[in-house]
């Protein structure tokens, strides 16, 4: 990102540039009679078709402390002779076709003759990562930076940050549930087109607590300019998220009629991979004295926290959203270069304070989160994967005793070689195919697949969702699957049945596994046995012993069935 706001700043300072070339020309030259230096084009080593991001050398002459661009796009400045008369640039990865053009400090510019077009290399998206409902994901493959558009289920999620491997993209706002799949879809400058990724898991929002400091004074500088004695001391580590150093001021205070003094950053902070920016600092004033300042935008705003800081001694740690509570106007977060202006305000004469930081932080900071601490106190798994398939070497053949047949595989081992399919996630899948052995509505009880779940406590959910992604057999017709539940040391034992029937399309089945009467097959041989068999559904504060999968025969129909991807899900996918 930092790139392209790099782009953005220039194109501001090219179009003040042009706006005022034509005037300011004449003023200056009448005025002081100086002819400044002018960048001449002469020639250039590639024209026309030209790859993104490749290096150019450029021929001319006062090429003192240029900024070259193409088409209003930046270009990497590499290095330039010792004559001033040859430069070597990198072409930005996104421009559109046009000249060379060379700016200096002058306010002289000049453009090439010579066009230049940007080709594109294909874009290849080689992972799209579970989207954390709310917040930014990563898209990893080739050339992805040349991605122009993502869509979630073709809403548009805007892109946070490019490198050429790969793109953060933000979900807020897209109203996203955990549980849920969707479909991401791709618009790129690229000659091919991008595949769109389906089934991408939506999960819990677990974000790293991040923060990034404008001042924390943990060098033992500062920026103060104006009255009074300003320094930076040691010892502030009883503040929650200090360090230890601090800035302190004691200077005299002018009410609301003039400032003390003021602290000034030359930095823009760099907020775009923030989902939800803070300003969050922490203050103090000595006991029996007060302080204040506001917080000022170079660009053109300021912001008050009340009116004036009357802490008692103790550290105060203020933490407001960095968008809202501006005056003066439209205030642009991307651009927010800090300053703070010490005005007394209701402080009046007095202006004692100590600030241990100033920062941004990944939502709101309170002191009680330390950086590092996931965000939120939400203890919802993600989601609980039960089977993949990813991990291969936990999921042999099924062989059926009886004949020595292999009935259960990974993969399209099983599948007839017209109807191979690509895994529902990841890479692998399992498919169960047909020895003949079984007779209609019977099932492969030697050979299930299991999973125990003793150790996950599914209470935290709201609503528990089990899920199985399911593909039958071109042409086999409705297949039968039966997820068997085993609950307190398998005395309960709970059924749910699917018959999908999709013709070799991966679709989803799923129920709520505390929430819906299932069918019982307990044991009821015993009094105990006869009370759970009565039961019709599970207690979600106990764990489920174990979950078993037994692929059966549908009346007659060949078996063809390939599964993946059994998770627990907050709710239902979709
Ligand atoms: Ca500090
Ligand atoms: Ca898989």
């Amino acid at each position: 990102m930092k790139k392209i706001y790099k782009y953005s700043l220039l194109s501001i300072a090219i179009g003040l540039i042009l706006s005022f070339t034509g005037c300011e020309d004449k003023k200056w030259s009448e005025d002081y009679d100086i002819k400044w230096p002018v960048p001449q084009i002469s020639s250039l080593s590639q024209k026309g078709d030209v790859a993104i991001g490749s290096e150019i050398t450029i021929t001319g002459s006062n090429f003192a402390n240029v900024m070259v661009a193409v088409k209003g796009e930046e270009c990497t400045v590499l290095s330039t002779n010792d004559a001033e008369t040859e430069l070597k640039v990198l072409l930005p990865r996104i421009f559109e076709e046009g000249p060379i053009e060379i700016y200096n400090v002058y306010k002289r510019w000049s453009e090439s003759t010579d066009l230049l077009s940007p080709v594109y290399p294909e874009t290849k998206v080689s992972k799209v990562n579970d989207i954390p409902a709310g917040l930014q994901f990563k898209i990893e493959g080739e050339n992805v930076d040349i991605i122009t558009n993502v869509y979630i289920n073709s809403e548009n999620a805007p892109i946070l940050t490019r490198e050429p491997g790969e793109i953060l993209v933000n979900s807020a706002d897209l109203g996203l549930r955990p549980g849920q799949l969707v479909t991401v879809s791709f618009k790129s400058l690229s000659p091919n087109s991008v595949p769109p990724v389906p089934n991408v898991n939506v999960v819990y929002p677990f974000i790293e607590y991040k923060e990034l400091a404008i001042w924390d004074f943990e060098d033992g500088t500062h920026a103060y300019i104006g009255e009074g004695s300003a320094t930076v001391e040691s010892g502030g580590s009883d503040c929650p998220g200090n360090m230890d150093k601090f800035f302190q001021l004691r200077a005299p205070g002018y009410g609301w009629d003039k400032a003390s003094g003021e602290m000034t950053s030359n930095e823009v902070p760099d907020i775009t991979t923030f989902v939800n920016p803070y300003l969050t600092f922490a203050v103090r004033t000595p006991v029996g004295s007060a302080g204040y300042f506001q917080m000022e935008d170079q660009n053109g705003n300021w912001r008050h926290f009340d009116y004036g800081f009357n802490t008692g001694g103790e550290w105060m740690i203020i933490s407001q959203p960095l968008a809202e509570g501006w005056e003066g106007g439209d205030f642009d977060p991307r651009a927010f270069k800090p300053k703070l202006g010490f005005k007394a305000g209701n402080a009046g004469t007095q202006q004692d304070v100590d600030i241990a930081y100033m920062k941004i932080s990944e939502g709101f900071y309170d002191g009680a989160i330390q950086p590092g601490d996931p965000i939120g106190s939400d203890d919802r798994p993600a989601r609980i994967e039960l089977m993949t398939f990813e991990d291969t070497q936990n999921w042999p053949d099924q062989v059926n005793s009886g004949n020595g047949e292999t009935i259960g595989a990974l993969d399209n081992t099983l599948r007839p070689a017209a109807d191979q399919i690509n895994a529902f996630n990841g890479s692998h899948f399992y498919t169960y195919g047909d020895d003949g052995s079984l007779g209609n509505w019977s099932g492969y009880w030697g050979n299930t697949l299991s999973v125990d779940t003793k150790s996950h406590y599914l209470g935290v959910f709201d609503d528990a969702h089990l899920s199985v992604a399911l593909n039958t057999g071109i042409g086999k017709g409705q297949q039968y699957i039966i997820i068997r539940m085993y609950q307190y040391d398998e005395q309960l034992v709970l059924v749910r049945k699917f018959f999908p029937n999709n013709n070799s399309v991966w679709s989803t089945h799923q129920f709520s596994l505390f929430n819906e009467d299932l069918e019982n097959w307990s044991d009821d041989s015993t009094d105990l046995g006869k009370h759970y068999k009565s039961l019709k559904r599970m207690n979600p504060d106990e764990p489920i012993d174990r979950i078993e999968i037994i692929v059966s025969r549908n009346d007659a129909n060949e078996i063809v069935l390939s599964m993946d991807e059994l998770v627990i899900t907050e709710g239902p996918r979709y």
